[in-house]
């Protein structure tokens, strides 16, 4: 089944669907191995990868590129943050061509001013594009897909601007009107109260996406009860890798040898798992110049 079919039915099935954040095929992988329906192509995650910040700094072909690498080290749909979609309509439209192309599943694009801000990023101004001219770029791109079930979800950030929960509703009945499949509802606050009350306010249009980076008390449970039908944990596996390698390459600086910390990493056999070591050994077998002759 095409991965845009998979993700498609997910949306009208009746679980909560749940999506990793990854930033590599590595975190990708993982987060297949241990259940998660699909993968959030994190546009923070790979901005890190290059140590740069998330602020459209690298190019669209960069985080393509990226995203490509996680489908294909995966078996489950990948939907790739692009962020306010690189540009005006025109490089939405060029943007959906290549994504779909490329067999992405989906793409999520946000209401903000290219170039944007990561949504936490304070200090700065969040500063959004008009109702109007963002669901112009969702029109756009439901014009370019030729695959049906491509998804195209609209990103809402009118919590994160400090705008009204009346423009937030506004906004996302613009985007699905406009054709969006899906809409992200995100938040910075502390508790999930705005989600809440989003989620109750919602007309019910095209199915929610919520990003609890925020208010990570929220449980599987809680989403299913407020009618909220995705959940992507965005930057988790980032900021865990992050954590344990500066953990444990501080531990051998400090220490002068990995021993006190050999416990607590990866074994080796484990990473050849994850790059499919075994699969190498039965094509060895298969491939063997004296198989090739008999
Ligand atoms: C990302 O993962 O890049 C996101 C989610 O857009 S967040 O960083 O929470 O805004
Ligand atoms: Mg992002």
């Amino acid at each position: 089944m095409k991965k845009s079919t998979m993700i498609k039915e997910l949306l009208t099935g009746n679980k909560v669907i749940k999506l990793a954040g990854a930033h590599d095929a590595l975190s990708a992988k993982i987060a297949e191995k241990k259940g998660f329906d699909a993968i959030w192509a994190s546009g923070l995650g790979i901005s890190a990868v290059e140590t740069v910040p998330d602020a459209s700094i690298l190019s669209m072909q960069e985080f393509l590129n990226a995203a490509i690498s996680m489908n294909q080290a995966t078996n489950i749909p990948v939907i790739a943050d692009c962020d306010s979609g690189f540009g005006n309509i025109h490089n939405v439209i060029h943007m959906v061509k290549k994504y779909e192309y490329a067999g992405i599943a989906g793409v999520c694009i946000e209401d903000k001013v290219f170039p944007k801000l990561n949504s936490f990023l304070s200090g700065n101004q969040q500063r959004l594009v008009s109702a109007e001219e963002f669901a112009s770029k969702i029109m756009a791109a439901k014009d370019t897909q030729i695959d049906p079930d491509f998804l195209v979800i609209a990103r809402v950030e009118s919590l994160i601007a400090g705008e009204s929960m009346e423009d937030a509703l506004y906004r996302a009945t613009c985007y699905a009107e406009a054709g969006a499949d899906a809409i992200l509802i995100h938040s910075k606050s502390k508790t999930s109260d705005q989600i809440e009350e989003f989620s109750k306010k919602w007309s019910g249009q095209v199915p929610l996406f919520i990003v609890p980076t925020t208010y990570p008390n929220i449980k599987t449970k809680d989403i299913e009860e407020m009618g909220v039908k995705a959940v992507v944990y965005a930057n988790q596996s980032l900021r865990a890798s992050v954590k344990m390698m500066d953990y444990v390459l501080g531990n051998i600086i400090e220490q002068g040898s990995s021993l006190k910390v050999e416990e607590e990493i990866s074994k080796v056999e484990e990473i050849f798992n994850l790059q499919d070591v075994n699969q190498m050994k039965i094509d060895e077998k298969k491939y063997s110049h004296s198989n090739a002759l008999v």
